[in-house]
């Protein structure tokens, strides 16, 4: 189906300017400054959203607050078949909201889809989830007593996410949330203000039909000044920030001042490590796809190859021939590999780091470059670069959001090792190997320090099932699968005495 923008607004009735903040039925707040949201595909105009004001954020807490003493009441199984309902209506508009992420983001139409694919899943997951919140039982060293945990609802949970997964990062946390029994006060990206907006309607649809409280759900506009009073506040016990380090640094010292919880996932400096035993079928598209997919705007992007000696010229030049075959445009159109970076801020850093790393030494691989010329007029689309450099380089060691990809040579594995988790992020890692040493020894405690660590396939597009998230400055914080939810509950411990005395813990005496 082709892309009409107008029929997606109207799908979705979507006003030219949308109000500030909504608690589910109700959008409310039209007196702060307005945020345009333009496409990076051509420029366009999406639409325009009024940024939230202190009052607007206080009004959307007390609903949640009033949501959460009901909705915590709510069984969880019950929550869960409301989110079983959601999924069931993300699959019903999965085309025109994939359309909209892929052009309000500037993601290929199949990583657009892919994305709510996620939320789908995500979905599905947490309605299982919904009948399986268990804590442990464990013996009392007491006779006649018996001990056991529970897990609770916390209350209200901030979620602070990123441009460049605009919808499925907001899903991970607000549909696990909701079987837990919380609200969920959600900051989209100023940068795509527009598919979120297209989330609540779609919910809004759901939670009304089942008669779920107002202020379950609630979405707030703005910029970082949101963020601010949401990280301050008191009455959000658990926030959940997706973004840059330097940003994430700041909420986590305002949350940890209050001594409130937060779940950070900041940035990544994923790199594969590519053996001289690697099966290059797999290695070459495991390599393209992890450095040039989203335009390298994932936190799980591939940003360093630590290649072996022995087949590093080799590689390099099927590498070269592979990036002689990417398409760059239009990412609705399915011929394209790639899209464009966000904006023109993107675009200068991605300058800059070029500039920069060749002046620390870096060689040349494959040149970058900005775009210009019919179909690339908004500026946004770069050419996907590589070059090669020395591990300790400035900009080898940071995150730059854009598909710039570093070479790097090793001769033993534990060097490689060493590389690989020698720099201040820890999020995805991968090996390509058909070496069972060489991967057990990566997966090991002396192996890759990172919170993902993958056998012969790339660094990103981690499915749901497992806990996301990673060490060192990419912030400590799980979110998604495994048991992720314990999060977004609160631990109670209950000892029970069922007997006629009260024997005391550790043979205390205390005879009155
Ligand atoms: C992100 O970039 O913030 O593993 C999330 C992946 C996706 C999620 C990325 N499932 O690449």
């Amino acid at each position: 189906p082709t892309f009409n923008l107008q029929q997606i607004l109207t799908q979705f009735s979507i006003q030219a300017t949308t109000q500030a903040a909504s608690t589910g039925s109700k959008w409310f707040g039209q007196s702060g400054e307005l945020l345009t949201s333009r496409s990076p595909v051509d420029g366009q105009q999406i639409g325009q959203v009024h940024s939230a004001t202190e009052a607007d954020y206080n009004q959307l807490i007390e609903t949640s607050q009033q949501a959460f003493a009901e909705w915590r009441l709510w069984p969880s199984p019950r929550r869960g078949e409301v989110v079983r309902q959601y999924g069931e209506a993300l699959r019903r508009h999965k085309e025109p909201l994939g359309q909209l992420v892929s052009y309000e983001m500037g993601k290929s139409l199949q990583e657009g889809l892919g994305e709510v694919q996620e939320m789908i899943d995500i979905c599905d997951f947490a309605v299982g989830l919904s009948r399986q919140l268990h804590g442990l039982t464990m013996h009392s060293e007491r006779p006649n007593h018996r001990m056991y945990e529970q897990y609770h609802p916390l209350g209200i949970v901030g979620v602070i996410s990123a441009f460049n997964f605009p919808v499925a990062v907001w899903s991970w946390n607000a549909a696990l949330a909701w079987v837990c029994g919380d609200t969920v006060l959600w900051k989209p990206s100023e940068k795509t203000p527009m598919t979120a907006v297209v989330c609540q309607k779609i919910l809004q649809e759901v939670f009304a039909a089942n008669g779920v409280p107002e202020g379950v759900s609630c979405l707030i506009q703005g910029d970082y000044r949101i963020g601010q009073l949401i990280s301050h506040d008191k009455r959000v016990p658990l926030v959940s920030a997706t973004g840059s380090t330097r940003m994430g640094k700041k909420v986590g010292e305002a949350v940890g001042a209050r001594l409130g919880k937060s779940l950070l996932e900041l940035g990544g400096n994923n790199a594969i490590i590519i053996s001289q035993d690697a099966d290059l079928k797999v290695a070459i598209p495991a390599a393209v796809f992890g450095a040039v997919g989203t335009a390298g705007q994932r936190c799980t992007t591939t940003r360093r190859l630590i290649i072996h000696d022995s087949i590093y010229a080799d590689f390099k030049e099927r590498l070269v021939n592979a990036y002689k075959q990417l398409r760059i445009g239009n990412p609705l159109d399915s011929n394209m590999h790639v899209g464009p970076l966000i904006d023109t801020d993107a675009v200068k850093a991605y300058q800059q780091t070029i500039e920069k790393v060749k002046a620390e030494g870096a060689r040349t691989v494959v040149e970058g470059g900005v775009l210009e010329g019919a179909g690339y007029e908004t500026g946004c689309y770069v050419k996907p670069a590589i070059y090669e450099v020395e591990p300790q380089y400035e900009m080898v060691q940071h995150e730059t959001f854009a598909p710039i990809l570093y070479l790097m040579k090793y001769s033993d594995i534990r060097e490689a090792i060493a590389i690989q988790n020698g720099v201040p992020q820890g999020l995805s890692s991968s090996i390509i190997t058909n070496n069972l040493r060489e991967a057990e020894l990566f997966l090991s405690q002396a192996g890759s320090d990172c919170g993902i660590a993958n056998v012969n396939i790339g660094t990103s597009g981690a499915e749901i099932g497992g806990a996301f998230g990673g060490e060192k400055e990419t912030g400590g914080g799980r979110e998604s699968g495994s048991d992720a939810w314990k999060v977004y509950m609160r631990r109670q411990t209950n000892t029970i005495n069922y007997g006629q005395d009260l024997p005391l813990a550790q043979g205390i005496k205390f005879d009155l």
